[in-house]
């Protein structure tokens, strides 16, 4: 992408200033997409009972499989659109805290993601994937942070063997995506305008797609309802 903008800047610039303008309007006349996922069934929290480093992890872990909020707004699922190229975002992190995997569902486009352990007590990233290799690695107290590369996408679940119970999951996607709130919402800025294919995947609940209609400079609401499984 980054490659066919230059090459497109550089075609604009040889050709004229006319051309250059219309190059840069078309990059910012995005939109912006308000995702709301609802799921009409119960919530499903698993409860554990934890006797391993305890002063760390707590005696009990919460397994939040689908956590429904308030207006039966799905919470952690990945909301994105795969056609649309936005601007290279932030690093993804995950962090390793109270023995849980800090977010549950975390997005990112291809590329390096930071794994976090903030614990002070050994933890070992698993990952589970078919595109991406698997990451079956150590991360002793004294090893705050990893980078590992995630360059295909996938949704790829993320477990620990020293505590059996926990579950992350990161999205890889290649275009924009969000991960919806307590309130099942989700919003994706700068979406180029046009047709585009909006994506909802959730751990539990699976996938559902829609196309929409995307105005430069507007806000377009899109709601999902997940069925149960
Ligand atoms: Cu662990």
């Amino acid at each position: 992408m980054r490659r066919a903008l230059t090459a497109g800047a550089a075609i604009a610039l040889i050709t004229g200033a006319a051309m250059w303008c219309v190059t840069v309007a078309g990059a910012q006349g995005g939109g912006t997409i308000e995702a709301e996922v609802k799921y009409n069934g119960a919530a499903q929290v698993e409860k554990l009972k934890v006797n391993k480093d305890t002063e760390k992890c707590g005696s009990e872990a919460v397994i939040e499989k689908v956590v429904v909020g308030g207006n039966k707004g799905l919470a952690n699922a990945v909301v994105s659109a795969p056609g649309a190229k936005g601007a290279t975002k932030a690093k993804a992190v995950i962090d390793q805290h109270g023995c849980k995997f800090v977010p549950h569902v975390v997005a990112m486009q291809p590329g390096e993601i930071e794994i976090k352990n903030s614990d002070d007590i050994l933890h070992n990233i698993h990952t589970y994937s078919t595109a991406n290799a698997s990451i079956n690695k150590a991360q002793p107290k004294f090893k705050k942070t990893m980078t590992e590369k995630l360059e295909k996408p996938e949704f790829v679940k993320v477990t620990c063997d020293v505590h059996s119970w926990m579950l992350g999951w990161v999205a890889v996607v290649p275009g924009l995506a969000a991960v919806t709130d307590a309130n099942g919402v989700a919003k994706l800025e700068n979406v180029p305008a046009g047709k585009q294919k909006i994506e909802v995947w959730h751990e539990t609940l699976g996938k559902q797609e829609r196309e929409v209609e995307v105005k430069a400079g507007q806000v377009t609401k899109v709601s999902f309802e997940m069925k149960g499984k």
